[in-house]
């Protein structure tokens, strides 16, 4: 056995670990370069509906951001229709002003611009943009993705792909170019959460389904998903729930009722039957602003228990799980102790801040050992991996040196290679022995 480590070593030895470690990123909206992007300057030609988004001005507007700068200018003095009107670069320039200039960059998000920018060798010191932008012109995101993702030290994207979203369903139904550093997700909302603008669709598109939950819907709506995942190459199925999700569903919820028969007779039979897992991501109550339009999603707190309840009804189905409410954290923490079909991950979204990060991750320690997934960066803008990673891998590094030590005050003998094993797994082993 190598060397065992002193206590002393444990902090600089989980930081190099951490920082080596490749990540495989489970969750991001990020797309390959096939799905086009509408930023000047890419290679190959301007997509104005292009879904690859990656640039100074896609960085500065992040959704979280313009949430954030409608409380410094309220809309009472610019309209939220009046911002959405503005160019992209008008919008940044808008954001830089108020966010980044007038006030202190001090935010998550504020932050993680500042981190995207150093860590690209850019200097804004001046708190201009200009140089910024130019640099950016002169990047290809065929080139630029690959120095982005080994900056990050980003193995794999992983895509979310609605397949109900028209522009991107359009895109697939053009044809589109495996790229293998991109993994897609057959991403399906509304079969759950509004199965009847849901079933309109499908038969629209050909599937024999009708608004009743029967036999041939419950046939072509699994034709359905098999031919999604077959055309997407998807590597798991994934939805979001909002707060009020129940498992069981209220009965005398209709639509709520629908849904679970789409999950128990569709979507669950389907995983299993093509042995995939199926991603709950919960706790988003959408459009609470809609004038906010993607920024305009609010938190609740969900139940935990109707969590355990689909995992103990389906034993041979895979669960990943994140939850969006902090207060949700400790029980899906233990419900993950109960069951080993449901791979607990992420501090997703308002919950991926370096104070909750740290509270979380430490927690998911005691409770959970090695076996959960700490992050997923979320990410919306190509070069965010830069900055979600940097923050998350120095948060988690620090928890897991805390944890070390306290292993090694009881008279275990660690080694670099215990951590770096651990390590993998944590960043990349956990996602994959999980799929
Ligand atoms: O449902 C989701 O995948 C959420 O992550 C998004 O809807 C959300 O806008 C986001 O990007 C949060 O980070
Ligand atoms: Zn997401």
């Amino acid at each position: 056995m190598s060397q065992p480590l002193h206590r002393d070593q444990i902090e600089a030895v989980v930081s190099a670990a951490v920082q080596k470690q490749p990540v495989v990123d489970m969750h991001t909206h990020l797309y390959s370069p096939a799905f086009g992007t509408p930023v000047p300057n890419a290679a190959g030609p301007v997509d104005p509906t292009g879904l690859l988004l990656w640039g100074l001005d896609e960085l500065v507007t992040y959704h979280y951001l313009i949430a954030e700068v409608f409380r410094v200018v309220p809309a009472t003095v610019l309209p939220y229709d009046t911002f959405f009107k503005m160019s992209k670069v008008e919008q940044a320039d808008h954001i830089w002003k108020h966010l980044f200039v007038e006030r202190s960059p001090i935010s998550e998000a504020c932050r993680g611009v500042l981190t995207t920018l150093h860590k690209l060798g850019l200097d804004v010191s001046d708190r201009k943009l200009d140089s910024a932008r130019k640099w950016f012109k002169e990047q290809k995101p065929g080139d630029y993705i690959d120095k982005v993702m080994e900056l990050a030290n980003v193995e794999s994207i992983t895509m979310t792909n609605p397949v109900f979203d028209d522009g991107e369903r359009e895109r697939w139904l053009r044809g589109i170019k495996p790229d293998p550093r991109f993994q897609a997700v057959l991403r399906i909302d509304p079969l759950l959460l509004d199965w009847p603008a849901a079933a309109k669709k499908m038969a629209s598109w050909g599937y024999g389904v009708s608004e009743e939950v029967g036999g041939r819907t419950i046939e072509e709506a699994r034709r359905f998903l098999r031919d999604w995942i077959d055309k997407q190459n998807a590597i798991y199925l994934a939805l979001s729930l909002p707060p009020s999700w129940r498992y069981p569903a209220d009965p005398a919820d209709a639509a709520a009722r629908a849904g679970q028969a789409i999950l128990e007779q569709v979507i669950l039979p389907v995983c299993a039957e093509r042995g995939l897992a199926f991603a709950m991501m919960i706790g988003s109550r959408r459009a609470a602003n809609p004038a906010l339009r993607d920024a305009g999603d609010m938190v609740g707190t969900s139940d935990v228990d109707s969590v355990t309840a689909l995992a103990a009804r389906f034993p041979g189905n895979r669960f990943f799980v994140t939850m969006l409410a902090r207060e949700n954290q400790h029980a899906l923490a233990v419900a993950a102790r109960k069951f080993g079909n449901l791979m607990v991950f992420g501090c997703w979204w308002f919950v991926n801040n370096p104070s909750l990060i740290t509270e979380i991750t430490k927690m998911r320690v005691e409770l959970l050992g090695t076996s959960f997934i700490p992050q997923h960066s979320d990410a919306r803008v190509l070069d965010q991996l830069l900055y979600k990673w940097d923050h998350s891998r120095k948060l988690i590094a620090g928890v897991l040196a805390e944890k070390y030590r306290d292993a090694v005050d009881a008279g275990w003998k660690l080694t670099t290679a215990d951590i770096e094993r651990d390590v993998a797994l944590y960043l990349k082993g956990n996602f994959r022995n999980f799929l």
